[in-house]
């Protein structure tokens, strides 16, 4: 993934025309558009192929099933478009491990969610979040998922993963800012629906991407 923008358009809508048009309006001033259950399942999985005509995809199932499973989900991904794909971490070594292996073959990258960005993620995940940075790293991932809600984590993660990419969700909508998270070590921020829901999906992009440009 180019590191120009730094700005990752989290493209949760269901219908496909509007992804198209949403991803559109915004693909110069996104490094990549990540797509999860919410447009695939609306829209079917060559909806990966089409958005690739804008940006690199990152395909986010956040798989997290024993290594066979996780092998043939992340193929299907590779195989529809994706440059990378987003996994869970907490299923332990040998699932992760599929996952980075399925990857390589198909020449993708893995991303692996460390805390989430929602407040429930304290629950379950906070105590385990830089144990599972540390694993991302031993497997060999290409990166983190980690949250732009909670910029001091970022910094600690980043001080686990030295240099896989972070990639960093929560901005805007959850409360979250795009040039703290950056600050705090995150390579790229992923935005959803303050760039989707806006009138002006470009515009917003646009602004979000000027925002992070004064910060470097
Ligand atoms: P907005 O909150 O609308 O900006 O969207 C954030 C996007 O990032 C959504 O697609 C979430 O599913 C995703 N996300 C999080 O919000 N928090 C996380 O901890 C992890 C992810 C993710 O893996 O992308």
């Amino acid at each position: 993934m180019q590191k120009d923008t730094r700005l990752i358009l989290a493209l949760d809508v269901t219908d496909k025309n509007a992804a198209v048009a949403i991803s559109k309006e915004t693909a110069e001033h996104v490094d990549a558009i990540k797509i999860g259950y919410p447009l695939v399942l609306g829209a079917g999985l060559d909806i990966i192929d089409t958005i690739c005509e804008f940006a690199p995809v990152i395909a986010d199932f956040k798989v997290a099933d024993i290594p066979n499973t996780n092998k043939l989900i992340c193929s299907q991904a590779f195989e529809a478009g994706a440059s990378a794909v987003i996994v869970h971490g907490f299923t332990g070594r040998d699932s992760l491990l599929e996952c980075v292996k399925t990857a390589q073959e198909d020449k993708g990258d893995i991303f692996v969610v460390t805390e989430m960005s929602h407040p429930g993620a304290i629950e379950f995940m906070a105590p385990k979040a830089l144990e599972l940075a540390s694993l991302a790293v031993e497997c060999k991932a290409q990166g983190v998922v980690a949250p732009a809600t909670r910029p001091e984590r970022v910094k600690q993660i980043r001080g686990v993963v030295g240099g896989l990419t972070i990639i960093s969700p929560g901005v805007g909508a959850q409360g979250g800012s795009a040039a703290d998270a950056i600050r705090a070590g995150a390579d790229h921020v992923i935005v959803g629906r303050t760039i989707y829901n806006s009138k002006n999906p470009g515009k917003e992009a646009e602004k979000i991407a000027r925002e992070i440009e004064k910060c470097r």
